[in-house]
């Protein structure tokens, strides 16, 4: 409960932050996006896990307001980030469950594109499984209203959950996200290379594109390109920087 007031005070006193962790195209090597990952540094307890924060804010409804800020910050930085630039960034945003249910997101995505000036096609909403998993028809609507923007559309922590595929192939869904616990044991581990081929081919034959998380090895990244998965994310490339950092990080590449 303590943190849950702290949090209530949280947006207010600027003790939230974005981190931008870069996606890469491993065929280039140049960077196509970014993830934007909610930080907090608490004033006495330092930094915050989102892993202990963030079911507190879906608890107590706080991740409704927070979750509205972190879209609208994260459009706001990428569409001045995307400034002259000849191939523009695309920025992803995590939905959690209580977000979308609870929320008319077309309604706010359409409110916060025009109002921060982000290009629709620059801007990737993460949900997760059990997201479009439940109320199956709702849900199937609104991904429809949302990819009608022009917005794309990713499936988050890809195989941890319960995903229909007949149901699956009939979601707007631009991409599938392969959960990092299933890079991590690459290419050692058959269990990981048969689930992360397995994804590869799932989405080679539904029409999804694909991104790795948590790509921490030259390995792992050689293996997921040779298996077909030519987008990557993870501490081989870049940690999640704080918008200027990530900035600098940006110019200081080829
Ligand atoms: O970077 P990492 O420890 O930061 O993220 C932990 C988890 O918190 C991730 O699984 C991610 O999905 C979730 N998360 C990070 N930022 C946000 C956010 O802005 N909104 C929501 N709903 N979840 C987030
Ligand atoms: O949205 P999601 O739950 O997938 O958030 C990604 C999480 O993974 C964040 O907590 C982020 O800090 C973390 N992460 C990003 N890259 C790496 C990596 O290469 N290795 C590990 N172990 N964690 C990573
Ligand atoms: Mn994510
Ligand atoms: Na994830």
């Amino acid at each position: 409960f303590e943190l849950e007031q702290d949090l209530r005070r949280a947006i207010d006193n600027g003790e939230l932050w974005l981190a931008f962790q870069p996606q890469i195209d491993m065929r280039s090597e140049r960077v196509i996006g970014m993830e934007t990952l909610l930080r907090w540094t608490h004033p006495t307890l330092g930094p915050v896990s989102p892993a202990k924060f963030i079911p507190v804010a879906e608890e107590s409804g706080l991740i409704l307001p927070i979750g509205e800020w972190v879209l609208a910050e994260a459009c706001r930085q990428a569409a001045r980030w995307n400034q002259g630039r000849a191939r523009p960034l695309r920025v992803a945003v995590n939905v959690s469950a209580v977000q979308f249910q609870r929320q008319n997101w077309p309604r706010l995505v359409e409110k916060t594109l025009h109002q921060t000036g982000l290009a629709a096609e620059c801007l990737e909403l993460e949900v997760t499984e059990s997201v479009v998993m439940q109320h199956i028809d709702a849900v199937a609507m609104r991904l429809r209203a949302l990819k009608a923007l022009g917005v794309q559309l990713a499936i988050d922590d890809f195989g941890t959950g319960y995903s229909s595929l007949a149901y699956l192939k009939r979601l707007p869904i631009d991409r599938l996200k392969i959960d990092q616990s299933f890079v991590r044991g690459l290419p050692s581990d058959s269990g990981d290379m048969a689930i992360c081929r397995a994804i590869v081919g799932l989405a080679s034959s539904l029409g999804f594109s694909l991104i790795a998380e948590g790509v921490e090895t030259a390995e792992q990244a050689t293996c997921l390109f040779d298996m077909g998965c030519c987008e990557a994310q993870g501490w081989r490339y870049a940690r999640a920087m704080p918008g200027d950092e990530f900035l600098t990080w940006l110019q200081a590449r080829p």
